[in-house]
């Protein structure tokens, strides 16, 4: 369901913004920062902060927030990385976010969408993304190994993110710079942080390991790091407060 959405967006994307009027636009030609060094800062604490305004499972989580207050607030809190939703649809998400967190803020941010075409990732240069992610549950490993090594070739980071072992063992290539284990199953929503915990040993060295999902405290983030994350993606344990930009700093552990 969510391809076929997404591939009636991209079709309609591209006949409003041709690929030529992508390359010219401020921020394409701009280097993106590097994932990793973020990630292993000793002045950066290791989570990738995400601006979500909904979600499918949990409907509206904040419909106010400013996108580039909050993910000003989420970099002063000393953040490794921000993670903005893109998808219109399912997330109520929009481009303009992210160039507002890009206006913002001189960290990596990942363009948070479901990527299925090579024109979505030029998309993300052209809004000032980072990192793009590819997840496993929706894509082959063709589409996982060229997708990822043309997003590479124009200098931006891949995240790809399994949600159990087959995914990640069909999946793995080397045009990836960090494997994402989602905590939260996209097929029923259930979510375990025990997925991260069995998987992080499957997932080669040579790649950022990252744990996605449902990460509600900073005890977590702690057991997390001792088993060899390096990051901890969280979204709506800081969204659905009053305040995202505070609700992180209870978190930094
Ligand atoms: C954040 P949470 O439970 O902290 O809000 O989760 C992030 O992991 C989640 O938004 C996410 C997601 C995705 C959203 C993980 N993978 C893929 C959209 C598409």
């Amino acid at each position: 369901k969510i391809v076929l959405r997404k591939k009636e967006e991209v079709a309609n994307a591209k006949q409003l913004v041709s690929i030529a009027e992508l390359e010219k636009s401020v921020y394409f030609n701009r280097k993106p920062h590097s994932f990793k060094d973020f990630l292993l800062a000793e002045d950066r604490n290791g989570i990738i902060a995400e601006f979500k305004r909904r979600s499918p499972s949990k409907g509206l989580i904040n419909g106010v927030a400013d996108a580039a207050e909050v993910t000003q607030a989420y970099n002063n809190a000393g953040a490794s990385a921000l993670s903005v939703l893109t998808d219109v649809d399912f997330f109520g998400g929009k481009a303009d976010d992210l160039l507002a967190a890009r206006a913002a803020n001189n960290i990596p941010i990942l363009r948070k969408d479901f990527m299925i075409d090579e024109y979505q990732i030029l998309e993300a240069k052209a809004w000032g993304a980072d990192i793009i992610l590819l997840i496993a549950a929706i894509l082959t490993p063709q589409q996982i190994s060229d997708m990822g090594k043309f997003a590479q070739n124009l200098g931006l980071n891949v995240l790809l993110e399994v949600h159990n072992l087959e995914e990640l063992e069909r999946s793995i290539c080397p045009n990836l710079n960090a494997i994402g284990v989602n905590n939260r199953n996209l097929a029923d929503f259930t979510v375990d942080i025990q997925t991260s915990f069995d998987l992080v040993s499957k997932i080669p060295n040579e790649f950022m390991k990252i744990s996605e999902s449902a990460i509600s405290n900073p005890e977590t983030i702690r057991a997390l790091r001792s088993a060899g994350f390096n990051g901890f993606l969280i979204g709506e344990n800081f969204m659905k407060t009053d305040n995202p930009g505070e609700a992180i700093k209870d978190f930094v552990a």
